[in-house]
Order: C-alpha cells, then sequence, then structure tokens
C-alpha cells in the first residue's frame, strides 16, 4: 500500500494507538468534535468526550469495523474535561486502556480502564494513576512480558509544569541552549494499573552523545510518544509539536538513552501530527492523521494509514504529509 488511506471516512478521528490483538488490527483514537472552542495554545478546542475502537483484518481495503462507543468522560468518577489520546495493552487476556483526562481542577492525569475484550466496553478504575500527569501515554510489551508506558506533552499537555515528577510553583519552558523536556517512561506495575516505578526521562541524544536542547525544536520531543521494537532495536518515535513532524530515535533498551535518527512523516494539513507505528502480516504500517478532509480545521482531524519502509541499515525512509 504505497498511497495513504483515510480509514473513517464518515467521522473525524485522530491520534491513532493501534495493536495487533487476536490476529486482527485494532485502532484506538481519539474521536474529535465540533465543541465550538476556538483555537488556543492550550488545545481547549481539543474538547473530546469519548472513544470509539476500530477493527479490522484485512488493512489493504478490507472493511473497519467501528465497536462504538467504549469510554465516555460520563464514565469517568474523577473527569473533569478533554479525553485525549489514549492506547490500550493486553495481559492475560485482559485489556487495559490508558487515557489521558483533565480533573476538576483542569489537571490532566491518566486513568485506566479494563474490558475482557479488546473492543470495549472499558470500565474505568475509580481514581486515575498515582502521580500521573500530562498526556499521550503509550504502552509496549516487551519480549520479555515487562509493560513500559510512555507519555508526555509540551503547552496544552502541560508537560513544563512538572521536573523530577513534581509540580513545579511557576511552569516553565527551559531556555533554549538546555536540554529539552524529555517524555516519561516507567515500568507498569503487575496488575497494570499503577506505575510500577518512578517515571523516568526519556532522553534523546545527538550523533554526538549531546541531549537535544530546546531550542531544536525541528528535532526534539513534544508529544506523542510511541515505542515499537524492529529487528530487537528500540524505536522512539514522537512529533515535534511546532515544527509539526514525526521523528524517531533509536535505542538498545526500552529506557534509553535514544540517538536521533530522522524525520518520519513530514508536515500534514492541520497543527497537530501523531502516530502508531506497527507490523501486520509481514508489513509495517503508519498511522496517523490529517485535516485535509475537513477543510483544514485543526481540530477535526481524520485517520490515515501508509506503508512504512525501512532501509537495511534500519533507517526509515521519510514519508511526505499533505503540507507539502
Ligand atoms: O488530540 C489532542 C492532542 O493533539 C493529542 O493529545 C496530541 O498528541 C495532539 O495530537
Amino acid at each position: 500500500m504505497k498511497e495513504p488511506k483515510y480509514l473513517v471516512p464518515g467521522d473525524y478521528m485522530a491520534d491513532p494507538a493501534v495493536h495487533v490483538f487476536d490476529g486482527k488490527l485494532y485502532i484506538y483514537p481519539s474521536h474529535d468534535r465540533e465543541s465550538g472552542i476556538p483555537e488556543n495554545d492550550n488545545g481547549d478546542h481539543f474538547d473530546m468526550r469519548d472513544y470509539h475502537v476500530f477493527s479490522t483484518d484485512n488493512i489493504e481495503g478490507g472493511a473497519v469495523t467501528d465497536h462504538g462507543v467504549v469510554l465516555s468522560v460520563d464514565d469517568v468518577p474523577w473527569a473533569g474535561r478533554q479525553l485525549w489520546d489514549c492506547d490500550v495493552a493486553e495481559k492475560d487476556g485482559r485489556y487495559y486502556m490508558y487515557f489521558p483526562l483533565k480533573d476538576r481542577n483542569d489537571i490532566f492525569r491518566i486513568g485506566v480502564a479494563v474490558s475482557e475484550s479488546p473492543a470495549g466496553p472499558f470500565l474505568p478504575q475509580p481514581d486515575p494513576i498515582r502521580g500521573s500527569y500530562s498526556i499521550d501515554p503509550a504502552v509496549l510489551r516487551d519480549d520479555d512480558g515487562a509493560y513500559y508506558i510512555y507519555f508526555g506533552g509540551l503547552w496544552g499537555g502541560q508537560l513544563q509544569r512538572y521536573r523530577d515528577n513534581k509540580a513545579l510553583e511557576c511552569p516553565s519552558l527551559p531556555a533554549d541552549d538546555e536540554p529539552s523536556l524529555p517524555a516519561r517512561v516507567a515500568r507498569l506495575s503487575g496488575d497494570m494499573l499503577q506505575f510500577g516505578e518512578e517515571p523516568r526521562p526519556v532522553v534523546i541524544r545527538d550523533e554526538a552523545g549531546r541531549p537535544l536542547t530546546a531550542g531544536d525544536n525541528g528535532r526534539r520531543f513534544f508529544e506523542a510518544p510511541w515505542m515499537h521494537k524492529y529487528n530487537g532495536v528500540y524505536y522512539f518515535s514522537y512529533s515535534t509539536g511546532d515544527t509539526h513532524r514525526i521523528c524517531y530515535a533509536t535505542g538498545d533498551n526500552p529506557y534509553g538513552p535514544f540517538t536521533y535518527r530522522g524525520v518520519i512523516l513530514t508536515p500534514v494539513v492541520g497543527w497537530t501530527t501523531h502516530h502508531a507505528i506497527v507490523e501486520y502480516r509481514g508489513k509495517w504500517y503508519l498511522f496517523h492523521h490529517d485535516c485535509v478532509p475537513s477543510g483544514g480545521r485543526t481540530w477535526l482531524r481524520s485517520l490515515k494509514v501508509v506503508e512504512l519502509e525501512y532501509r537495511p541499515d534500519g533507517s526509515i525512509v521519510t514519508i511526505h504529509g499533505t503540507d507539502e
């Protein structure tokens, strides 16, 4: 499949997380809607209220099944507003959805909801993960059976409000020549419901081994972490936010440090860019979104998929987005 394909033409879906469960591809997107809230740097216009799940056993032309609403903001006891990008992991036949949501103090926390089926519905836990903050959880099940949760996002994602897992009195971004704010990673607890350890920084270094700086906004982490493995190598990919790229860095373990490798996806139409990378039936795919169908309305995004190619040295061939 060399040409990108829209997956859910009848609705606005974004921020895909994708996994293979029971031999099928399951897609867990954010569900965009027209809320009428004006656009701002805080992301208030992304006022999503529920999640749908989609599945297919033929990504190259087969039907994509919509399993309907699987979790709604009204189901979450601690909910304030804004259900942003989620992810789902399977352990021992149970499915755990990790979702960012603002609590009643307008602080993003990460909640967990549980299901017996990858297609939901998901039942939320009474409280968010203890010590959780910021947005965009993504879970890796490593080959040894350990689960790692990656998370974080700047600006509206509130990561600049924290250092060393503690809330700051005054949120701040580092100066341009200081190390950029990293995503975070933590091993999950055995019951999948809490962090199993204090979250650690996901450090990305340049070819010379120096951490990327905050001013290096063409390469530094902004939001949308995703982790996959290819030929035993850990690929940490992410959005650069205000430069609108999906970039990647590689390492030899789930915590890093990772070395910056390049651009996976150049800017798409719309401010945000967000993705998942998954192997299915021997091919690799990049799931992502853009705002072409909504005429560029940045809060109404549409889900897409395109094949991803690796070179023999493990580098990824750059895909050109719709903003070129
Ligand atoms: O969907 C809301 C936010 O937009 C996500 O959490 C970010 O990754 C960006 O795609």
